[in-house]
């Protein structure tokens, strides 16, 4: 279930803006939108989607900022699942981010 080494790499070189969590088996990205409404827009967005994968991420929400960490808790580390729902939260950015 937890990706290898050699997926991990791979899977970050995919992910634009995300890295590895200092210590922990998981990864994190910071995302900074123009104002509350688009920040809240994109929550409600990801979230429509981690319920459609059963896979829910731990965020936090500062006005226009959203602190997004994914782990596998079932698994107790990064999965395909992780990787999924960072690629969908990259995806509903506009182009230049
Ligand atoms: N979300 N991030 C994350 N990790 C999990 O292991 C997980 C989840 N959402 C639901 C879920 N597991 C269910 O399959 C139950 O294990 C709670």
């Amino acid at each position: 279930m937890k990706l290898s080494d050699a997926e991990r790499t791979a899977a970050l070189a995919g992910l634009p803006g995300w890295k590895m969590v200092d210590g922990r088996d998981a990864i994190e990205r910071e995302f900074r939108f123009a104002d509350f409404n688009a920040a809240f827009g994109f929550m409600s967005r990801a979230a429509l989607q981690a319920e459609k994968l059963d896979h829910h991420p731990e965020w936090s929400n500062v006005y226009n900022r959203v602190h997004v960490v994914l782990s596998t808790h079932d698994a107790g580390g990064l999965t395909a699942k992780d990787v999924a729902l960072a690629g969908f939260m990259n995806g509903l950015l506009p182009p230049a981010s």
